[in-house]
């Protein structure tokens, strides 16, 4: 036997060892490439406009001033980085803000939306949230009311009934327009407008911690803006999801059974950082339920709740209304 075999065995050993690493490196960049769509569809910038709903609350006493303009901020670039995010805000100011509400003081604003959040246990975070969010509403011309809708009891938690017992309120209120919002997602971008469009608009598209990729084409979860009419003709969410998930694509199977479309904003005007948090217990039955509401969801809704009022307590930064479901 020459004597060099075992060096070529070796060798050859080595080659194969590095190609199917090579070839795993490719797989795994692969993989986590085509999870999700960097470039998913969208709005044309130059087209936004067009898209919007304009429309304010009629309790909105508005003074002889000028309508505000949007264009500039449509077209801002101004973003701030993941990083950058203030975890705390001592110097705060409150100024024009009552009852978690604010319009512009120098001109009529186009726009009235009504913030849901819903919320149970999550003070670190609501701290952080609500000066963030004041901060980047105020810069934005509208008249917004904030209103936080909390689960006060220790059942499953029910995001959809939540939402349902918010938008209740903000449409007793008169506001036209609902933008459904996680607590734990703070917008980076200037040019996302917090406005409704003629369809409901998925205005988290773009998150940190999907490496700002849409994981999926329908989904509605994160932050989401619907006109009230629109939301009333859904019948709202599904009250039946208790504890994560599902709620929000059962809500997306509503928007498409109408034949409404989910739009977007373009991807560097949709970007958001998501706070740290625990994954919440996982719903085992919402893959059942979303497939017995596919067949009849029109007494699951908005027009079937049933919980207890706490109370309606107006802060100076948001109206909280606390339930018991
Ligand atoms: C899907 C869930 C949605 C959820 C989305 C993103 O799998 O409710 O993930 O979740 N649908 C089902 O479970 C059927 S996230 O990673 O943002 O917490 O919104």
């Amino acid at each position: 036997m020459p004597k060099w075999l075992p060096l070529q065995k070796l060798l050859q050993l080595r080659l194969t060892t590095c190609l199917s690493i090579t070839l795993c490196i490719v797989a795994i960049i692969q993989f986590f490439a085509s999870y999700g769509y960097y470039n998913y569809d969208h709005l044309d910038q130059e087209s936004l406009r067009h898209h919007l709903y304009a429309k304010r609350n009629p309790n909105l006493i508005t003074k002889l001033k000028p309508e505000c303009r949007y264009n500039d901020i449509l077209q801002s670039s101004k973003t701030v980085g993941s990083s950058k995010i203030p975890r705390n805000h001592y110097d705060f100011l409150s100024n024009g803000i009552m009852n978690g509400s604010y319009s512009p003081e120098d001109c009529t604003p186009l726009f009235s939306v009504a913030i849901l959040v819903t919320y149970r246990n999550r003070q670190s975070q609501l701290d952080i949230f609500i000066p963030y969010i004041h901060n980047f509403l105020r810069k934005q011309n509208i008249h917004y009311k904030i209103y936080i809708i909390e689960q006060q009891d220790d059942k499953l938690w029910n995001k959809g009934l939540l939402y349902n017992i918010g938008a209740k309120q903000a449409i007793l209120d008169k506001f036209p327009c609902l933008i459904l919002h996680d607590i734990d997602l703070l917008p980076l971008d200037d040019s996302n407008l917090y406005a409704c469009l003629n369809h409901p608009r998925h205005m988290s598209a773009s998150i940190d911690k999907f490496r700002f990729v849409l994981i999926y084409k329908t989904l509605v979860g994160g932050v989401l803006s619907i006109r009230s009419d629109q939301y009333k003709e859904l019948n709202g969410f599904s009250n039946k999801f208790q504890g994560w998930g599902g709620e929000d694509d059962d809500f997306a199977e509503r928007i498409s059974k109408h034949n409404l479309e989910i739009l977007r904003f373009p991807p560097h005007m949709s970007r958001y950082t998501m706070l740290q948090h625990k994954q919440e217990h996982k719903n085992e039955d919402r893959h059942r339920i979303m497939e017995e509401n596919k067949r009849n969801s029109q007494n699951d809704g908005l027009n079937s709740i049933h919980y207890e009022m706490i109370n309606i307590k107006n802060h100076r930064l948001f109206t909280m209304i606390g339930v018991r479901l």
